[in-house]
């Protein structure tokens, strides 16, 4: 192997750290080019695993000087992005480090950097070597104290993690302010802000009456946008201590909202740091998406202040300790607050959409990774999002009462430590005194599990049984699998649509089977005739479900499961089952069937009657199953007849729904209230339109909608009218510009709607808005805005057989490459499945990976990526 190229870290190689760093005193002065940093850090050694020199991590950083107990210290070397030092005293000493770095050129938005003209950081995971020299690993948890120096006119604001214990003015206009963190804690939740804000405040009393402040943070000119955030972080505050009986620690919380940052926000001890895209909304600019987005963000970086904060990583393979369990904390947190099945079926999406097709693709990897080049390569739908479900099948397991027993020892034992998934693991099991050695192993495996379902009625017997078959098939990273635990939540409904009680050998049972040999059958008596089986009800396990269910049986769950989730799936999976078949068949006429449609209209009919309880659901039920959701159902993606058939059978719905859509958008109508009802009808709308536009009709509507509606129904209008050709969608999205070519925020949903453009020249069009005002290759927002959905949702245009998508995708990641490697490495996603397109399209996608991996400088993100997938 080439000696230059980034080499891989290994689970199996972990060692304790050789020193600790108890404490560290960082004293920081800011300037755009030479922000000088002197840490003075508390060393101990490790007696586990000694060492005579101390290996310090570090990024673009000039060294001024190391100094030991005092004394000039000279026995080091700089190499590699390490420091490495020798001569060290026998007793514990003090460090002293001094180093300059470069905020201003500092474009990948990891370590200390400018945005907009406010110093902010981002440490996690690997940034705060960026900053100074440090054992920047996870499980060294040290105390900070922090002094910040700036200009004071310019910088008002100084902030740090903890309590502000001291400010002072200096000579020459410049200010300081002295933090102290009275936790320990790991250099990844290190954070500073320098800047001019306005602010929020307001505060919240404890469960056990303690008063925190709490300060919101953002650009000045945004405070009307604040008020959501703050009440989202209240509402969290409240339901950790209700749900968790979990209180916050310290006696302030502030979020602070930046425009350039790499992913949504980060959970820094006592000091937020957010993409203002997920902190700023008002009723007027903000969709009914952004609110609840905003809710969970604020939630979810809430929620780590236990579950990653007081108690964090031993190291980064253990990434899912923190992340899915936050993940499943945040989920259940809409849950109770809003529509547990539609946050459901938005878990269930990112699943099916995203998180499948990482795991059959070169990228995949178990929940917790055994081999990493670079670490933000893995902070994953996997990780993430699969890591919640392995999560949520433990509170499956054991009930919510069970699962809080288990979390209620995990902070017992391990408060204030950096611990491993195993540990997690083994509080839930000892807290319930049970056996979960089979069920850790959804986290050393990788792949989707298929679990085939067999169904035998015996009517003499009055039986019915379910035959259940877990088959694993070898992932990219591993060949070898192993049958795992999988809870299977079952309903069976009579022909009335009525559930039945569920007895096995005479004995009531739990509607949870477990499934944890190959086969496994599960008989249930009394059945007096062939009920209709809804299996992994609320999707109790993430697997893909082969199931030869006829299509009558899922448009009964349609119609009468108790899950309104179940409801749903069950729609998308005869909806899916008929494009798979349209396929199949290579009909050149496809055609849905007419019970399909027949559904359709009963449920828009029922709607209209005041039958349906919940508008967004109805919504959902009216959509057809996401292009990539779709494309999860082929192992070779036949991407014209993929298009071809979706497009068919929505002009097919669309033509069939017509009249009871127009009778809808005449019915409902949007008070442009934040509220649940309001908000669902404002999907409904939005979904309706979508069709209307299809069969160019209601067309004054949409205008009108796109003109004066709220910001949910306005995009929805134009988004209706952009994938439908509308004559009017190009006037339309220009006066959209025309009024909001003030707010950032909102022009780039307007680059969204553009890079959905379809037809001959969208993508000229679309690769031209590179040139507008307000586009920037520097912030990931903007980049995201416009690439993000033409890559990810515009296959007309993105998988055009020319390649003319790809050579775009291409250019723009070679310089993303030199820019900000994290955003590169997101956007290549769609790269990387190469091998699921047909050979001409396989060729064109593998020279644009040939282009990446030829470049001289190649930043280890890519590389990683580019590496695996072209292996
Ligand atoms: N922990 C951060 C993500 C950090 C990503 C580093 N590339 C946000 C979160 O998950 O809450
Ligand atoms: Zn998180």
């Amino acid at each position: 192997m080439n000696s230059n190229q980034p080499q891989a870290q290994y689970l199996s190689d972990y060692l304790p750290p050789s020193f600790f760093i108890d404490s560290v005193a960082l004293h920081i002065e800011l300037a755009p080019l030479n922000t000088k940093v002197v840490a003075r850090s508390q060393v101990v050694a490790n007696q586990q695993n000694p060492s005579d020199q101390l290996v310090l991590d570090g990024i673009n950083l000039e060294l001024q000087s190391v100094v030991i107990n005092g004394q000039q210290h000279l026995a080091y070397k700089e190499v590699a992005q390490q420091l490495i030092i020798s001569d060290l005293p026998n007793e514990p000493f003090e460090l002293e480090i001094t180093t300059h770095c470069s905020p201003q050129t500092n474009t990948s938005l990891e370590g200390l950097y400018l945005s907009d003209g406010a110093y902010c950081t981002q440490c996690e995971a690997q940034g705060f070597r960026k900053i100074t020299y440090f054992l920047d690993r996870p499980d060294v948890m040290a105390s900070y104290t922090v002094t910040i120096v700036a200009d004071k006119a310019q910088f008002p604001h100084l902030l740090s993690n903890g309590n502000k214990i001291e400010q002072g003015e200096l000579g020459g206009g410049k200010h300081y302010a002295v933090w102290e963190d009275p936790f320990k804690k790991p250099s990844y939740l290190f954070a500073l802000v320098a800047g001019d804000f306005d602010v929020l405040r307001d505060q919240y009393t404890t469960m056990s009456g303690r008063k925190v402040a709490l300060e919101l943070y953002v650009d000045k000119g945004n405070l009307s946008k604040a008020p959501h955030a703050m009440a989202s972080l209240i509402n969290a505050m409240k339901w950790d201590e209700e749900r968790f009986n979990l209180e916050y620690d310290l006696d302030v919380y502030m979020i602070v909202a930046v425009d350039f940052f790499n992913m949504g926000a980060m959970e820094n001890k006592g000091l937020n740091i957010f993409n203002s895209k997920c902190v700023l909304a008002n009723e007027e600019t903000s969709t009914d998406r952004d609110f609840h987005l905003i809710e969970s963000i604020v939630g979810h970086e809430y929620f780590h202040n236990w579950t990653g904060n007081r108690v964090t990583c031993r190291d980064w393979f253990q990434l899912s300790l923190k992340e899915g369990l936050t993940v499943f904390r945040d989920q259940e947190f809409s849950s109770d607050l809003g529509s547990r099945a539609l946050n459901r079926i938005d878990a269930v999406k990112v699943m099916r959409t995203h998180q499948f097709a990482e795991d059959a693709g070169p990228m995949a990897h178990p929940i917790r990774p055994e081999k990493v080049i670079e670490m933000n390569n893995f902070y994953t739908v996997t990780v993430y999002d699969k890591g919640a479900e392995v999560i949520r099948m433990l509170h499956t397991l054991l009930g919510e009462e069970g699962f809080q027993l288990g979390m209620k020892l995990y902070f017992e034992r391990h408060d204030g430590q950096a611990v491993t998934c195993d540990d997690f693991v083994s509080a839930m099991a000892d807290a319930n005194a049970v056996d979960l050695t089979h069920f850790a192993k959804w986290y050393s495996q990788s792949g989707t599990p298929v679990v085939q379902v067999a169904q035998k009625y015996n009517s003499e017997a009055q039986t019915y049984s379910l035959t259940l078959t877990q088959v694993h098939t070898p992932s990219g990273d591993q060949t070898n699998k192993e049958n795992l635990v999988i809870p299977v939540a079952i309903e069976l409904l009579n022909d009335q649509g009525e559930p039945l009680s569920l007895i096995i050998d005479g004995q009531p049972a739990s509607k949870v089977l477990q499934l944890s040999e190959s086969t496994q059958t599960f008989t249930f008596e009394g059945i007096v005739t062939k009920p209709v089986a809804v299996v992994f009800e609320d999707f109790s396990a993430p697997v893909k479900v082969e199931f030869d269910q006829p299509l009558s049986e899922q448009l009964h769950i349609v119609k009468h499961a108790s899950s309104e989730f179940s409801r749903w799936d069950a729609q998308q999976s005869a909806l899916t089952q008929c494009v798979v078949e349209a396929i199949t068949k290579q009909s050149s006429e496809p055609t849905l069937p007419a019970s399909v449609i027949e559904t359709l209209q009963s449920i828009v009919k029922s709607t209209l009657e005041g039958q349906e309880q919940d508008l967004a659901l109805v919504a959902e039920l009216l959509t057809l199953p996401s292009f990539d959701t779709l494309s999860a159902s082929f192992t070779h993606i036949p991407m014209d007849d993929l298009i071809k058939v979706t497009q068919s059978f929505e002009l097919q719905i669309a033509t069939s729904l017509e009249q009871a859509l127009i009778q809808v958008i005449e019915t409902f109508v949007d008070d442009k209230q934040q509220n649940h009802q309001s908000a669902a009808i404002r999907a409904l709308l939005n979904a309706s339109m979508y069709y209307l536009a299809k069969v160019n009709t209601a067309s004054d509507y949409m205008v009108s909608q796109a003109q004066t509606g709220s910001m949910t129904t306005a995009l929805g209008a134009l988004k209706a009218m952009v994938s439908a050709q509308h004559s009017e969608a190009l006037v339309q999205l220009n006066a959209f510009e025309k009024r909001w070519q003030d707010d950032v925020l909102v022009m780039d949903k307007w680059f969204n709607l553009q890079a959905l453009r379809q037809g001959d020249g969208a993508l000229n069009a679309i690769t031209e808005l590179y040139e507008h005002a307000h586009f920037s290759w520097n912030n990931p927002n903007r980049v995201r805005a416009l690439l993000g959905p033409l890559t990810m949702s515009n296959p007309l245009v993105f998988h055009h057989h020319s390649g003319a998508g790809y050579q775009v995708l291409g250019d723009a990641l070679i310089k993303l490459n030199d820019i900000n490697p994290q955003t590169a490495s997101r956007l290549i996603t769609p790269l990387l499945a190469w091998k699921r397109y047909d050979t001409n399209r396989q060729k064109m996608m593998v020279a644009q990976l040939k282009r990446l991996q030829s470049l001289p400088n190649l930043s280890k993100d890519l590389f990683e990526k580019v590496d695996k997938a072209l292996a």
